[in-house]
């Protein structure tokens, strides 16, 4: 792609609504534009960011077994006065009502649909365990959407569902979902730390949050940092090493401030390894058991042939807010980086421009094309304008590769530089062969 033909709507102002980092730098870096109060247009580079982000939540969750579906946004009134949560749920539903009158709502989340949908095709335990999930639009109606795409009504989130015969085979599931959870948040070069949560209108009481760490977080943390020790090779993937693994995680203190015991805390934890900070909660995971499937009759056959409500946990990643938490996490010195596996571009090649000397230019195009060729997701950037501004619309852009074409290069060799890191001349096979890696 050519920088001058992006749609990448830069603006050179702060956004004086922004409050915190990254929604200052998705609004300047022309990612998202407000539609209206927590709504959002996803433009090209937003776009772009999140459906990666998207693509590996997608290939974890196959991983562990969940098979992939997609459930409407809207929904009918009828299942959540089946499951008693229509009135519950309050103001944060958006209720909205169709040609004939028909109470509908734009879902929040799926549990009363996706146990519809099960229980009218499942009757026997030999069909479980099940692990569905999709990954939809939600609206929440909040009642202070801030911080841009972090907490706003209309937002991506993949939500999972389990199915299974007994409480003790459900929280084998539920071990799964939090490997798959761990392995997710690395693949995005997060630390995430699982932490004991409440539960809230999902309802349940085994539940785990999944925070990152970042000074702008809504959650107060409280955790031990030997936390980051656990190291998740260790693990198989069976159901006894995964129970292992979240009886480990669970051993080693991390708390919200719901849960937050000031004496508890400096008890269990020695002072030099206490960790007291803010986080940005990606996801969250809850086993309810039979509150879903028992209002809702949906009733399987276990093997002597009695009927049993079906045991659920559900399992959300909220896909559009990692895209700023990562901003937050990754933010440094004024400088933007992306982790490598979710950036935009992968590299992008900066020449030297003037209107007298096209020669970088010309340069610039045939490397492009050489990286094309080799499937390399690259950035041109052609606009005509001096080499500090451009510096400086690529530190905000983040991109983790520069190609520098200018001074420092000859026929063969250009300025090679991974962002934060001092440069290197190169060959154009050497750097070739460092980005495709
Ligand atoms: N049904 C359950 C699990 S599927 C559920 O809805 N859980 S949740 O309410 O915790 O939401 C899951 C994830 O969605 C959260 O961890 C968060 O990352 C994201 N999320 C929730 N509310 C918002 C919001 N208003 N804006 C952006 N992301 C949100």
């Amino acid at each position: 792609m050519y920088l001058s033909k992006l749609f990448i709507p830069i603006t050179k102002d702060l956004p004086a609504e922004a409050k915190i980092k990254s929604h200052q730098l998705m609004l300047r870096t022309g990612m998202i534009k407000q539609s209206s109060a927590g709504i959002y247009s996803w433009l090209p580079l937003g776009f772009k960011v999140m459906k990666k982000i998207e693509q590996i939540v997608r290939e974890e969750q196959n991983l562990i077994g969940a098979q992939e579906m997609l459930m409407p946004t809207i929904q009918s009134s009828e299942i959540w006065k089946e499951s008693g949560r229509y009135d519950d749920y309050g103001e944060e539903m958006l209720r909205i009502k169709d040609r004939q009158g028909r109470e509908i709502l734009y879902g929040p989340t799926n549990e009363e649909l996706i146990t519809d949908v099960f229980r009218t095709s499942v009757k026997s335990y030999k069909l479980l365990p099940q692990l569905l999930y999709h990954i939809q639009w939600k609206f929440r109606d909040e009642i202070r959407p801030r911080f841009g795409v972090m907490r706003c009504k209309e937002f991506y989130m993949k939500d999972a569902y389990s199915f299974d015969l007994s409480d003790e085979d459900a929280k084998k599931s539920y071990n799964k979902m939090f490997y798959s959870y761990l392995k997710t948040f690395n693949r995005l070069d997060l630390k995430a730390i699982p932490m004991a949560a409440d539960t809230g209108p999902i309802g349940g009481d085994l539940s785990h949050e999944f925070v990152i760490l970042a000074d702008t977080g809504e959650s107060d943390i409280y955790a031990d940092k030997n936390i980051f020790e656990i190291d998740l090779n260790r693990y198989k993937f069976d159901d006894s090493s995964l129970q292992k693994m979240r009886e480990d995680f669970t051993k080693v203190y991390a708390v919200t401030d719901e849960k937050f015991k000031k004496e508890e805390f400096n008890k269990l934890v020695k002072k030099e390894n206490q960790i007291i900070t803010k986080g940005i909660e990606v996801g969250h995971i809850f086993y309810f058991s039979d509150k879903y499937s028992k209002p809702m009759n949906c009733l399987i056959d276990d093997k002597s042939g009695k009927k049993t409500s079906v045991k659920m946990g559900s399992y959300g990643i909220g896909v559009s807010r990692l895209v700023g938490a990562i901003i937050e996490a990754k933010y440094n010195n004024d400088i933007m980086k992306w982790p490598e596996s979710i950036a935009p571009f992968k590299v992008v090649i900066i020449p030297s421009i003037s209107k007298n000397n096209k020669e970088n230019l010309e340069k610039a195009i045939k490397i492009y094309q050489e990286l094309k060729k080799q499937n390399i997701d690259v950035l041109l950037d052609d606009v005509d304008e001096n080499m500090s501004n451009k510096f400086k619309k690529h530190d905000l852009i983040g991109i983790p590769y520069q190609i520098i074409v200018g001074a420092k290069s000859d026929d063969d060799n250009f300025e090679f530089k991974e962002v934060n890191n001092t440069s290197q001349i190169l060959s154009l096979d050497k750097i070739k062969s460092k980005l495709k890696n």
